[in-house]
């Protein structure tokens, strides 16, 4: 995350890492990208973060500073990864053992109609990836980012018709606050009624924290029936 602010610990409780195991008996994954739990058994994440083999990823779950196994951290492997099948940058990971739900740990809530907040709504997106920054103390970031309409995200100044219906930005036009290297698959939350609902999953960006090139999210509205069936036929 570039700008923002350091978390308090465990405030977003559905934030997890999706780390690269480096070997086995290892204590120490690579940092790689994130997930959000939506489910005591499933993460979303970005179809990208998912290029190898199950058995390469480890999720950490409760966590808050980076690779730090506090009291509240949970691990699971990857019992099974579904990548949505046209290719759009999702994908839903059942873990193993499932997530024990409590203060530190906790689903995060899916919208339930299609379309978004309006643009400029104010928005938090979280993780542990790159700053563009000296301080890299290695806690969990957040940061507030306005939607940005599509018609905007995908004028000539901003990213040029490369924003599918199926994707949506958000940032200020002047830059300084975005997503970056290693937030991908992370969550995008709206306050939506008194809760927060997840709306995007980091996806891509040109840059991080340019002007007028806001970061591109993966809408989860649009997966929902995917997101169902993949739970419902998941044995
Ligand atoms: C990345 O490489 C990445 N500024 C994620 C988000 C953005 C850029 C890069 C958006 O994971």
């Amino acid at each position: 995350i570039v700008g923002g602010c350091d978390a308090k610990a465990n405030s977003w409780p559905w934030q997890v890492a999706l780390r690269k195991k480096l070997w086995i008996g290892s204590s120490l994954d690579s940092s790689h990208c994130a997930g959000v739990l939506i489910d005591r058994s499933w993460v979303l994440t970005a179809e990208h973060c998912l290029k190898e083999s199950k058995e390469k990823y480890r999720l950490y779950l409760g966590m808050h500073v980076d690779n730090r196994r506090d009291a509240s951290v949970q691990e699971a492997d990857v019992s099974a990864m579904y990548l949505e099948p046209s290719g759009n940058d999702i994908a839903l990971i059942h873990i193993d053992p499932p997530a024990q739900i409590g203060s530190t740990i906790d689903v995060a809530c899916l919208p339930s109609t299609v379309p978004l907040p309006q643009p400029g709504t104010s928005c938090f997106i979280t993780g542990w990836g790159d700053t563009k920054g000296t301080e890299y103390n290695h806690v969990l970031k957040q940061a507030e980012v306005p939607l940005v309409s599509h018609k905007t995200c995908n004028s000539a100044t901003y990213l040029q018709n490369s924003v599918s219906r199926n994707q949506f930005c958000a940032g200020y036009s002047q830059g300084g606050t975005d997503t970056c290297g290693g937030d991908s698959g992370g969550p995008l939350v709206c306050e939506d009624e008194g809760r927060y609902v997840l709306y995007g999953i980091t996806s891509w960006g040109k840059g991080c924290g340019l002007p007028n090139k806001p970061g591109v999210y993966t809408r989860v509205s649009a997966f929902m029936q995917w997101i169902q069936s993949v739970m419902d036929n998941h044995s």
